[in-house]
């Protein structure tokens, strides 16, 4: 069997506002657009990787909060109704979603040999978290790629980032061993947004742009000194300073997603491509793609 491969590896935001402003015929509220600069983004990132050819979407998502070990969708199919249980006005998606259980169990067991709790998801009620679906649909609106979906173990609430960052390592390790020994060609995508200081009023018209802006001044600095990492190939760095970028931009990386990611792509040190910044509510999100494809001699 061909060695598997890891194509791409992306930074891909969930609020739900995104698959609000897009009306797709799953979601029931219905928007007159908004937050197109991270919409374009997504675009482009599709754009980007329409000539790539891969098996399966490996997603870790910070909404779905298991605080005892890691977990792993364990069914082959999952439909439900998905409502933000903080925006139930935006986002009530009838979703229909297919797992690579093979591949889901192989990293799985790696991560289980490696000494990290884990457990397959195998309840057919279960509700799936919008992280995944948001970061799913805009990435793949046609879902026609079987996902395999990873918990946030959350280990940062009970430890420190610190402790989370060694744990999100380790995953991110057995994750690419596994997808390797898979034979399956793979996308890895982190669902969260960078600085995360929400508002805590929403706009009459929530898609109303004259209303959206970062929370502070503090935050776009924080945002724009990861996205220059990113860009720079600098990934390193931001390894190193994720303790206080987590803390002091409230981050959603608490969540251990893009260390994770970082890790399955042996920490990049090669130029990231940015295809959108925008803020939603107030929060700071990236769209980032780390073309693999590209660098696959180096
Ligand atoms: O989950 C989210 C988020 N991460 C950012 C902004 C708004 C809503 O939901
Ligand atoms: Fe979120």
């Amino acid at each position: 069997m061909a060695q598997g491969e890891i194509v791409a590896g992306c930074l891909a935001p969930h609020p739900p506002h995104l698959v609000y402003a897009e009306n797709p015929d799953q979601n029931e509220p219905v928007a007159e657009g908004g937050w197109e600069q991270l919409r374009w983004g997504y675009e482009r990132l599709r754009e980007s990787l329409n000539d790539i050819e891969y098996d399966a979407i490996v997603i870790l998502s910070p909404h779905w909060q298991t605080y005892v070990g890691t977990h792993f969708l364990g069914l082959e199919n999952f439909q439900s109704l998905s409502v933000d249980p903080v925006f139930p006005n935006l986002f009530r998606y009838h979703y229909d979603i297919n797992v690579d259980v093979e591949l889901a169990k192989q990293i799985h067991d790696k991560a289980d040999s490696a000494g990290l709790a884990v457990k397959m998801m195998t309840n057919p009620d279960f509700r799936v978290d919008y992280g995944t679906i948001t970061t799913g649909h805009m990435f793949r609106p046609q879902w026609d790629k079987p996902l395999v979906v990873i918990s946030s173990n959350r280990s940062r609430a009970y430890y420190s980032v610190e402790v989370m960052q060694e744990m999100m390592m380790e995953l991110g390790r057995v994750t690419r061993d596994a997808i390797l020994e898979s034979g399956k060609k793979v996308v890895v995508l982190a669902s969260n947004s960078l600085s995360h200081r929400h508002f805590t009023t929403e706009s009459d018209i929530p898609e109303d742009m004259s209303k959206e802006h970062i929370t502070s001044h503090a935050m776009h600095l924080w945002d724009m000194r990861i996205i220059d990492y990113m860009k720079s190939g600098q990934c390193q760095r931001i390894i190193d300073e994720m303790p206080e970028f987590t803390e002091q931009a409230i981050a959603e990386t608490d969540g251990g997603a893009f260390t994770w990611l970082l890790s399955t792509l042996d920490v990049p040190n090669y130029p990231a491509i940015l295809h959108g910044y925008g803020t939603i509510i107030g929060t700071g999100n990236a769209i980032v793609e780390w073309p693999v494809y590209k660098h696959k001699e180096a």
